[in-house]
C-alpha cells in the first residue's frame, strides 16, 4: 500500500473540489439551508495566523457535516479591508493601499485554501470594492434619511499619533486601542448615529425566541448598552430662578442628600459665573479635568478632587434644605444630566468625597455603618430619617416617592443608557467616502442613490492633515462639486466611515454578492434568512455584535430585510496562545505560523490539532508534540486500510462501539466539543488495532465521521477503499440507541485462579450459555484435557472461574 504522503493528496482533493465547485451553494434550493458565518479576516500583511485556523474550522466542520445532513449550505468569506494598519503602510512605502490590500487578500486566499476550508469562493466580498461600499454607503444615506446619522460639534477621543477621532470603545482605559498612546478630548465636528434610539430594541432582541446566544454573551450586550432606571429630579437654586436637574437611581435616598455635584464642563458655571465668587478657582479645575481621559477620571479616581462652587446653593426638594454644589471630575457631563444628588451614606463614590472633603453623612437606610463607609448593600433595607419614607423598603419607597415627585412636578421617571451615541468618522483616507455634500444654501445634502457609490479619488499622499483633517480635504477637484438639490457650488463631506462600518452588514451582502440593484434581492433574502450559526471573537461581542444588529434591525425597520435579529446563534472561541503560554505576538517570537505546519505535516494534521487542542471556548496553550501526536493519529487511520476484512456491516463485535462512536461525535460536533470528538475517534482505532480488524463498512463510517475535520485524507482513503462517488456526496451516518449499550463483553476464564483466556459473551447470558461459550475455545479446551472439573463458578459480566484436580 502507498504510505501516507498529505502534501499530494491535500493539493489533489483541493483542485478537484476546485473544479467540480463542491462547496458552491444554491440559491433558493429544495433542501433546508444552513448558514454558517465566520468573522471575515482584516487582510493584514502578517498573514494568516493559528487563531484564525482556530475561529474557522468550527463552523468548517459544522458546514461539512451539515452538507453530509443534506443540507444547502452557505458557507462564505471575504475580507474587511479598509483600515489603519494597510493605510500606514501605505503612508510607509508611498504605495497606494489598495495595491497592498490587494496583495494581502491573495496571500490570506493562498493560505485558506491550502488549510483546505470548504468556503463558497464565488461569494467572495471585499469591503474596499466600489460594487460592496456603495451599499455600506446606501445604508447610511438611509440612515441620514431617517433622521438616524447627524452631525455635531462636541469633544471627541483624538489620538494625536493616530491623528483620528477614536469611539469610546476605541479609547478604553484612555489608551488608543490601535497604537496605545494616551487619548486626548478635542473638540470636533463629528457625525453621530444614534444608536442609543436602538437601544430597547437590540435589548429586547436578546430576549427573541429566534435567538440563541449564550448567556454570557447577552450579558456583554446587556452591559454595553447599560440601561438603567430612575428619575430626574429638579433641585431648586436659593436665590436664582433656576433649578439643577440630577438624574439618580436612586430616589429613596433623597433626604440622604448632603450635597450636590457637578460635571466641570456643565453649562450653569458659565451661564452664573457673575454670581459664583471663587470663578478663578473653577476655571482652574476645568482646565485640569480637561487633561484626564474618561477612564482616569471614573476608573481611577480613588483620590477624589473637587471645588465647592461658592455663591450658589440648592434646596432639597423634599426636606427643604440648603444644598451646597460642587464641581468634581467623578461625575461626567455625558452620562444622566451631568449632575448628581449625593448621597454619602450610601454610594461609595461619594462617600468617599465627603469624607474627603468634610461634608456630613445621613444614614438613611438602616443596617451599616456609615462612618466607616457606605452602605450599599440596601435590597433589604428599611428606611429612617427620611421624613414620609420612613418605616418602608427601598423597593416601596422607590414606588412612593416616584409618584410623589410626578404629583408635585418636582422630577420625573427616567431611563438611561450607557451606551452613547457612536461617533461614526475617521479623518483618513483608507474607509468609506459619505454619500454627503455640503451646500452653503441647502445645508447637508445626501448624494443621490443613482450616484453612488461616491468613489475614493487617487491622492498623492495617505497622511491626515496635522489639523485632523482627512487627506481628500486635500484634493480640490474632488471636493469640490455642485449641491444635487439646488445645482450651486458644494462641497464633498471629507471625512470616511470607520472601519465598523463595512462589517455590519456583510453577512447580508453574502446571500446575493454580485446583484446591482440591491443588498440582496428578496428570493435571497428570504431563502437564506437568519445566520444559522455565527463564530467569532469574545471580543467582538460587544461593539461588532452590537452595530451590526443595530444596522440590521434598521434594515428590518425599513423595510429591506424581512427579519429582525440577524444571527440566530452565536458561539466565541477561545485563544491560542504561544508555547510558553503567553498571547502570541511578533515581539515575544512565539507566533506560531501555519503554513510551516502544513508543510511539515499537512493541513488535515493542522486541522485535526487546532480542533484537539483543548475546550473550544477557553484560551489553549500551543503545544509542538501534540502537534506530531495529530500526525501519528492520521498515519495510524491510514493504516487501517492494512486490516480491513471483507465481512458485511459492522461486525458484532464492533457494532456498539460503532453506533457509541456515531453518537460521541455527532452530538460532540453539535456542541463544539471538537477535542471530545477527535479522542472518542481516537479510542476507536486503538480498539480496532486490538481487534487486529475493521471491516470496510466500519472504515467508511469512520472515515465519513472524521472528515469533518481531516477532509483531505478521508477522500482519498474513501477512493482507495472504491467507495461509490466521493465522500462528499455520501451521507452522513446515523445510530441507533439500542445499539450504543454495550451488549457482548469480554470476560476473563481463569482456571485455578490463572488466567487461561478470555470469552465474549453476551452481558446477561447464564451459566449455561457461558460454559457452551468456554466449550467452544481451543485454547482452554486443551488446558482441561484429561482434568477433572470440580467447580465452575461464574460471575455474570465479569469472570469464569475452574476449579479442577
Ligand atoms: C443618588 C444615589 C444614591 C445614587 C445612591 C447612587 C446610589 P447607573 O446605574 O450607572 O445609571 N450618576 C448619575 N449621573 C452621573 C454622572 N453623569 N456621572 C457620574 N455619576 C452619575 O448609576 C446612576 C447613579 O450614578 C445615579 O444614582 C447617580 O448617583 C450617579 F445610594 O444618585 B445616584
Ligand atoms: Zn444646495
Amino acid at each position: 500500500m502507498k504510505t501516507y504522503n498529505p502534501e499530494h493528496i491535500e493539493k489533489k482533493w483541493q483542485q478537484i473540489w476546485e473544479e467540480n465547485q463542491t462547496f458552491k451553494s444554491k440559491d433558493n434550493s429544495d433542501k433546508k439551508k444552513f448558514y454558517g458565518l465566520v468573522e471575515f479576516p482584516y487582510p493584514s500583511g502578517a498573514g494568516l495566523h493559528v487563531g484564525h485556523i482556530r475561529a474557522y474550522t468550527s463552523l468548517e466542520v459544522m458546514s461539512r457535516k451539515r452538507r453530509l445532513e443534506g443540507y444547502n449550505v452557505l458557507f462564505p468569506i471575504g475580507w474587511d479591508a479598509f483600515g489603519l494598519p494597510t493605510e500606514n503602510y501605505a503612508i510607509q512605502t508611498g504605495q497606494h493601499p489598495r495595491i497592498v490590500t490587494d496583495k494581502n487578500i491573495k496571500t490570506f486566499t493562498g493560505q485558506m485554501k491550502a488549510v483546505g476550508y470548504s468556503f463558497d469562493w464565488d461569494r467572495t466580498i471585499d469591503t474596499t470594492d466600489p460594487e460592496y461600499y456603495k451599499w455600506t454607503q446606501w445604508i447610511f444615506l438611509k440612515m441620514f434619511e431617517n433622521g438616524l446619522a447627524f452631525k455635531d460639534k462636541t469633544y471627541v477621543n483624538f489620538c494625536n499619533k493616530c491623528k483620528v477621532v477614536l469611539a469610546n470603545e476605541e479609547s478604553q482605559n484612555g489608551i488608543c486601542d490601535r497604537c496605545g498612546s494616551e487619548v486626548v478630548q478635542m473638540q470636533k465636528d463629528v457625525w453621530f448615529l444614534k444608536i442609543r434610539e436602538y437601544a430597547d430594541k437590540l435589548l429586547e432582541g436578546l430576549d427573541d425566541e429566534n435567538i440563541d446566544f449564550p448567556e454570557r454573551i447577552k450579558m456583554e450586550q446587556k452591559n454595553w448598552i447599560g440601561r438603567s432606571y430612575g428619575a430626574e429630579v429638579d433641585f431648586k437654586l436659593k436665590n436664582v430662578d433656576e433649578k439643577l436637574t440630577v438624574f439618580t437611581t436612586r430616589p429613596d435616598t433623597l433626604y440622604g442628600v448632603t450635597f450636590m455635584v457637578i460635571a466641570p464642563e456643565h453649562p450653569m458655571l458659565k451661564k452664573y459665573k457673575h454670581l459664583i465668587t471663587n470663578i478663578e478657582e473653577i476655571y482652574n479645575y476645568q482646565d485640569a479635568a480637561k487633561k484626564k481621559s474618561e477612564f482616569e477620571r471614573v476608573q481611577l479616581a480613588k483620590d477624589k478632587t473637587g471645588v465647592q462652587v461658592q455663591g450658589i446653593n440648592a434646596i432639597n426638594p423634599v426636606s427643604n434644605e440648603i444644598i451646597p454644589i460642587w464641581v468634581a471630575d467623578y461625575v461626567m457631563m455625558g452620562y444622566g444630566t451631568g449632575a448628581i444628588m449625593a448621597v454619602p451614606g450610601h454610594d461609595t463614590r461619594d462617600w468617599e468625597f465627603a469624607e474627603k472633603f468634610n461634608i456630613p453623612k445621613i444614614e438613611v437606610i438602616e443596617g451599616g455603618d456609615i462612618t466607616k463607609e457606605a452602605f450599599t448593600d440596601t435590597t433589604d433595607g428599611i428606611l429612617v430619617n427620611s421624613g414620609m419614607l420612613n418605616g418602608l423598603r427601598v423597593k416601596e419607597a422607590k414606588k412612593k416617592i416616584v409618584s410623589f415627585i410626578d404629583e408635585n412636578s418636582i422630577g420625573k421617571s427616567k431611563t438611561n443608557y450607557k451606551m452613547k451615541d457612536w461617533a461614526f468618522n475617521r479623518q483618513r483616507y483608507w474607509g468609506e467616502p459619505f454619500p454627503i455634500i455640503h451646500c452653503d444654501k441647502c445645508g447637508i445634502v445626501g448624494v443621490p442613490e443613482k450616484d453612488l457609490p461616491v468613489r475614493l479619488p487617487n491622492v498623492e499622499n495617505y497622511k491626515p492633515t496635522d489639523t485632523g483633517e482627512s487627506p481628500l480635504a486635500n484634493i480640490e477637484e474632488w471636493v469640490n462639486t455642485t449641491c444635487p438639490k439646488c445645482g450651486g457650488p458644494a462641497k464633498r463631506e471629507t471625512d470616511t466611515m470607520p472601519q465598523w462600518a463595512g462589517s455590519s452588514w456583510y453577512f447580508l451582502r453574502y446571500m446575493d454578492p454580485h446583484n446591482k440593484e440591491a443588498i440582496a434581492s428578496k428570493d435571497n433574502l428570504n431563502y437564506w434568512g437568519q445566520v444559522d450559526w455565527y463564530n467569532g471573537g469574545m471580543e467582538h461581542v460587544t461593539r461588532h455584535l452590537i452595530y451590526s444588529r443595530f444596522w440590521h434591525r434598521f434594515l428590518y425597520d425599513i423595510g429591506t430585510v424581512p427579519f429582525k435579529e440577524p444571527y440566530k446563534k452565536r458561539t466565541a472561541q477561545g485563544m491560542i496562545l504561544g508555547p510558553d503560554g503567553e498571547k502570541m505576538s511578533k515581539s515575544r517570537g512565539n507566533v506560531i505560523n501555519p503554513n510551516v505546519i502544513i508543510d511539515e505535516y499537512g493541513a488535515d494534521t493542522l486541522r485535526t490539532y487546532v480542533m484537539f487542542i483543548g475546550d473550544y471556548e477557553k484560551s489553549a496553550i500551543w503545544v509542538d508534540s501534540s502537534v506530531k501526536g495529530c500526525k501519528r493519529f492520521l498515519d495510524r487511520v491510514w493504516r487501517l486500510q492494512e486490516i480491513v476484512t471483507d465481512e458485511k456491516g459492522y461486525s458484532k463485535k464492533h457494532i456498539s462501539l460503532m453506533h457509541r462512536t456515531i453518537k460521541k461525535v455527532s452530538l460532540d460536533y453539535e456542541n463544539m466539543k471538537y477535542n471530545t470528538a477527535i479522542a472518542a475517534m481516537m479510542s476507536a482505532i486503538n480498539e480496532f488495532y486490538d481487534s487486529g480488524y475493521i471491516t470496510k463498512e466500519e472504515l467508511k463510517t469512520f472515515i465519513i465521521l472524521l472528515n469533518p475535520i481531516a477532509p483531505h485524507i478521508t477522500e482519498e482513503i474513501w477512493e482507495m477503499q472504491g467507495f461509490e462517488n466521493m465522500l462528499n456526496q455520501t451521507e452522513w451516518p446515523e445510530w441507533d440507541d439500542e445499539k450504543t449499550v454495550e451488549d457482548e463483553i469480554e470476560i476473563p476464564v481463569q482456571i485455578n485462579g490463572k488466567l487461561r483466556g478470555k470469552i465474549l459473551v453476551s452481558k446477561d447470558s447464564d451459566l449455561q450459555a457461558a460454559k457452551e461459550k468456554v466449550n467452544q475455545d481451543e485454547n482452554i479446551k486443551k488446558l482441561l484435557v484429561e482434568k477433572t472439573i470440580v467447580k465452575e463458578i461464574y460471575v455474570p459480566g465479569k469472570i469464569y472461574n475452574i476449579v479442577v484436580k
